[in-house]
């Protein structure tokens, strides 16, 4: 599996923006909170570590993975806000909901990002157990949060025209 390879706090320095006048908001499943407070905890330091202005990060909770979306939406709909970046932990069960969570949100996410133009960096892990959550929450795999603040960073520094 390649996030098993890879450890989610490595990037390169491609398109790597200023960031110091971008405006982030970032939203948090409640679900799994042990996990996904760790994975807002690396996302925050990786922005601040880069230049934001902590003025410049708002941080909103949603309920579950599923919520995310809308919760990504209301913050993206702000024009002052550049880019969403949103953050969950969906641990497969003993039923389907896994599948049906996961799938919603990954749609919901790319259409956020398509219909306001702007980049909404998919932050979740779908991993199949805690101890693999833990693992890309700041474990040996890194940390997941890091990596959707590095996307959310690398996309605006893509855009020619977020720059201007
Ligand atoms: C219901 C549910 C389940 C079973 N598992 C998770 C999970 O592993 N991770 C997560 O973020 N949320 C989970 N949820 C909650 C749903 O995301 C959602 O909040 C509820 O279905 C209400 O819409």
């Amino acid at each position: 599996m390649a996030s098993a390879l890879k450890n989610l706090s490595e990037y390169s320095a491609r398109n790597i923006s200023d960031i110091s006048q971008k405006k982030f908001g970032i939203v948090v499943a409640e679900w799994n909170d042990a996990i996904t407070n760790k994975l807002l905890e690396g996302a925050y330091q990786t922005l601040l570590k880069h230049g934001a202005q902590e003025s410049n990060i708002l941080v909103q909770t949603v309920p579950g993975s599923f919520e995310l979306s809308l919760g990504a939406q209301w913050l993206a709909q702000e024009s002052d806000i550049d880019a969403v970046i949103c953050l969950g932990c969906i641990i497969q069960g003993e039923t389907r909901h896994f599948d049906f969570i996961a799938a919603a949100v990954a749609q919901g996410i790319t259409a956020v990002s398509l219909k306001y133009n702007k980049p909404a960096v998919f932050g979740v892990l779908t991993p199949n157990t805690q101890a693999q959550a833990e693992d890309r929450a700041g474990g040996k795999h890194g940390n997941k949060g890091d990596e959707a603040a590095i996307t959310a960073i690398k996309m605006l520094g893509f855009y020619p025209l977020s720059n201007a």
